[in-house]
């Protein structure tokens, strides 16, 4: 062992979304969400970067998200094997539409408010900090149906009343919080982060940084919301890191790598700095909407700054202004951010570039931007996992993607002295993959039984990462030299 430990502060745990594990997705008086109407299959990307409408659930098509694990009924042994592994943290998000089933009802629905409240005192049985991330791809539908999604300011008010109740019902139950989950995702999967679905000849930029300021202003007031009805409180944004490499030294390439950083960092410099860089004002001036910001935006935007800055990483991405080289060398994988082959890197089984020293790279570069403390809350390996005939399942490749990527966390924290507040793995229990809707693409360290068609027991399987995990935890994180 080297000695080189993370602080005992250390937030260790990991991390679901509500409508990836839940299921229960009609049960208690739950609305219908956006989410519930993105399909598994071939329609599933078209759906979810609005290109397709599907505002509600069409006979022919399965939707995942409708009883994914089911951690609705299984929460209390799903949060039992959290502890089991020694988890200090765990994240996970509210779904807007059990506690306002129209997104903005005047009396919120009291079995949804019971849910969570039963879920955070679990939680704080084992001495779990929870983590809750207010809207993690969730839109409801009736609220796209009346103003067509975040392309209407009247979203603000309605996001608004439903942190005024789960802020004043959690107050003592939840320390921190995260306003809006990969918020940067607006740009590439519009109906997935802001339920917008396009009109036919559309302007799409036009709408997509509309929304974006509208989400923009939500998240600051919900910080300023949430600091006056709970002053102990910590609460973040959170972006889809993982920063553009240039494919090579030619200055187009470097300077395309900047711009696509640049989809990423527009939000985040106006969370954690309170206004518009003046590249990103330049921006909504080319979209023909920089008179969309009003003097009172202004104010609301500097009012709301963020206390800290989580993010996912499961890659960096390699990008090129050559249209040839982009054309010869582009990644098949990741359908969500176009990038080229980075020849250096291996990559998963989804063609995710695997690149653990990316994740030093890019926890000094947000440091070095904002200032402020950082969480890694999401970050894991998606593999098919083999289920061998005594049941166990033995997924080393998972284990030595998650040993690089937190010794990266642990070279950031002790050789550059960056502040991360905690690392929770992202799916750490095995459950619907956002991107492809599969059961297949696994995270857990804990197995599910279930599969792509929706068939399986549900029962839970300790895989071999749990108990390496759970080390690593115990020992803060020595044990992972050896
Ligand atoms: C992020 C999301 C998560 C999660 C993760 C893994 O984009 O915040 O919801 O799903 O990525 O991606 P995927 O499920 O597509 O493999």
């Amino acid at each position: 062992m080297s000695g080189k430990v993370f602080p005992s502060s250390f937030l260790w745990g990991g991390a679901t979304a509500a409508n990836q594990c839940e299921g229960a997705y009609d049960v208690d008086g739950r609305g219908l969400s956006s989410v519930d109407t993105i399909p598994a299959g071939h329609d599933r990307m078209k759906v979810a970067r609005g290109e397709m409408e599907m505002l509600e659930c069409k006979p022919g098509y399965y939707y995942p998200s409708h009883e994914a694990i089911d951690m609705y009924h299984h929460y209390k042994e799903d949060i039992a094997l959290f502890a089991e592994m020694g988890f200090k943290c765990y994240r996970l998000s509210i779904a807007w539409t059990r506690i306002l089933p129209n997104g903005d009802d005047d009396t919120p629905n009291e079995a949804g408010l019971a849910f969570y409240e039963s879920v955070f005192k679990e939680c704080r049985k084992y001495g779990i900090e929870p983590l809750v991330t207010i809207d993690h791809f969730d839109t409801p539908i009736a609220l796209i149906k009346k103003y067509g999604g975040w392309r209407d300011r009247r979203m603000i008010d309605a996001f608004l009343k439903y942190c005024r109740v789960i802020f004043n019902r959690y107050k003592d139950l939840v320390k921190y919080w995260i306003t809006f989950n990969e918020i940067n995702m607006l740009l590439h999967m519009s109906y997935m982060g802001a339920g917008i679905v396009f009109a036919e000849g559309e302007d799409k930029e036009r709408t997509k940084y509309t929304a974006a300021h509208h989400e923009l202003l939500a998240s600051a007031e919900a910080v300023r919301l949430a600091h006056e009805i709970m002053p102990g409180a910590k609460i973040g944004c959170m972006l889809a890191a993982g920063q553009f490499y240039p494919y090579s030294c030619n200055p187009e390439d470097i300077h395309d790598g900047l711009e696509k950083d640049r989809d990423n960092y527009f939000f985040i410099d106006i969370q954690a700095r309170g206004e518009y860089p003046v590249w990103a004002l330049k921006r909504l001036e080319r979209a023909g909407i920089s008179d969309i910001i009003t003097e009172a935006d202004t104010e609301t935007l500097k009012a709301g700054t963020v206390d800290y800055v989580a993010f996912s990483y499961y890659c960096s991405r390699c990008t090129t202004a050559d249209p040839e080289i982009f054309a010869k060398h582009q990644r098949p994988g990741n359908a969500v951010f176009r990038a080229v082959e980075n020849p250096y890197l291996k990559h998963t089984e989804w063609g995710w570039q695997i690149d653990p020293l990316g994740l030093r790279i890019t926890l000094n570069t947000l440091y070095d931007r904002y200032n402020k403390p950082l969480f890694v809350v999401e970050n894991g390996l998606g593999a098919a996992d083999t289920v061998e005939p005594d049941g166990k399942i033995h997924d080393a490749y998972r284990i030595e993607y998650l040993r690089s990527h937190l010794l990266a966390v642990r070279d950031a924290i002790t050789e550059d002295g960056i502040p991360v507040m905690g690392f929770t793995a992202w799916g750490c229990i095995d459950l619907v993959s956002a991107s492809s809707g599969e059961m297949r693409k696994r995270y857990g360290l804990i197995y599910v039984d279930k599969d792509d068609s929706g068939q399986g027991s549900l029962k839970r399987v300790r895989k071999d990462s749990f108990a390496w995990y759970k080390e690593v935890i115990e020992s803060d994180g020595a044990s992972l030299d050896e």
